[in-house]
């Protein structure tokens, strides 16, 4: 029987502990809905809190009768009976009635909520940015489709950003969950949300439908910074990338990436090269982007190096399917990647 004790109660502290990193994992995530960073998300969250008050404070009343009554009209003796009770129209009605008006009430706060919020609702006209889900990654364009980015989203602090999203394969959801609720992204339609934020940051953003085998590793990343510092990226961004200088590494590295034979050309475009394909993003302005690879990766020379020398062991299913490359090639690739600022 000790025994027994000693071996259940072991097994409750590991759920404990368990449960308790469970919870302070989710107080640290980068995509927690209830630590807002924008009006959207701040009124998605104080709903959420709100319907949460008022459900807690159910279950309490609801589980404390069911437990008083357990207690206070259980059988004392083997011979007792219950009382028997036919119907009571006056408790019925009201235990109907009083449920749904609480539910008409969180009913009508959620239509407030969904208003604000709603893509029909910026609070302003601002800047147009096109986002084009892909599997499984996010095309960015901005400037009415002159400037192809990929994963990063950037937006000035204090401006409405308009988003026009669409997909080219199967059905997405855009969600940032610290600036804005979820919005499906559609092949063949077009479906409309806005971000705005006050606070300088990145904020992480996830595909939240389930699209196929590397659903979760498609993530992006929202960067909000100055007007001044949104200005400067996006004209850094129009330009065309600076040519490497002869004879460098990362000349070579261009080389290699425009050898037909290295396939590469086929579904990445680079502006100014004929590498004009459109399976993979566009690499034109790939070094000044945080993240790769749907954001699994950092955008580093480690992590070029590792998802050059094989897609498919990073991120398998991938749709970049390439010939193996040799170290030498993967190191020059990955300088002239890193060239293209
Ligand atoms: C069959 C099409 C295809 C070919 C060929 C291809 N890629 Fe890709 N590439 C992709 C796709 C698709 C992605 C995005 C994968 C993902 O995130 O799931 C990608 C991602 C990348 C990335 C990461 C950039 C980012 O924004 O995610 C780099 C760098 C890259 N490819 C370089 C190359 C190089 C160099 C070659 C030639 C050796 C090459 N690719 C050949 C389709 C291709
Ligand atoms: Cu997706």
């Amino acid at each position: 029987m000790i025994l027994f004790w000693s071996k259940w109660k072991r097994r409750c502290a590991v759920l404990v502990t368990a449960l308790a990193l469970f919870a302070l994992a989710g107080c640290s995530s980068t995509q927690n809905i209830l630590e807002p960073f924008s009006p959207a998300a701040e009124e998605s969250a104080n709903l959420f809190t709100g319907i949460f008050i008022v459900a807690a404070l159910i279950f309490l009343l609801v589980e404390g009768l069911l437990i008083f009554f357990v207690l206070r009209y259980q059988r004392r003796a083997a011979d007792e009976h219950p009382e028997q009770y036919h119907g009571n129209t006056k408790l019925e009605v009201t235990w109907t009635i009083i449920p749904a008006l609480i539910l008409v009430v969180v009913f009508a706060f959620t239509i407030r909520t969904m208003a604000q919020v709603g893509p029909t609702n910026p609070p302003a006209q601002g800047i147009p940015v096109k986002v084009i889900g892909h599997q499984w990654w996010w095309e960015v364009q901005y400037d009415d489709g002159k400037v192809k980015y990929a994963n990063d989203l950037h937006i000035p602090v204090g401006q409405v950003v308009n988003i026009e999203l669409t997909s080219e394969n199967v059905i997405h959801s855009f969600w940032v969950p610290k600036l804005m609720g979820k919005t499906d992204v559609v092949p063949g339609h077009t479906n409309k949300t806005w971000l705005y934020t006050n606070h300088p940051g990145t904020y992480d953003g996830q595909c939240a439908e389930f699209c196929g085998a590397q659903h979760a590793n498609m993530l992006f990343k929202v960067v909000a910074s100055s007007r001044a510092e949104y200005d400067a990226w996006l004209k850094d961004v129009q330009a065309p990338p600076v040519e490497p200088a002869a004879g460098s590494l990362a000349a070579q590295g261009k080389e290699i990436f425009l050898d037909p034979q290295n396939l590469c050309i086929g579904c990445h475009t680079i502006d100014g090269t004929k590498a004009v394909g459109v399976t993979g993003p566009n690499l034109t302005h790939v070094a000044s982007r945080t993240c790769i690879a749907g954001c699994l990766l950092d955008f580093n020379h480690a992590n070029l190096v590792k998802w050059l020398s094989s897609p498919q062991a990073v991120k398998p299913n991938s749709l970049m399917k390439i010939n193996p490359l040799t170290p030498d090639q993967v190191n020059a690739l990955s300088a002239y990647l890193e060239s293209l600022k």
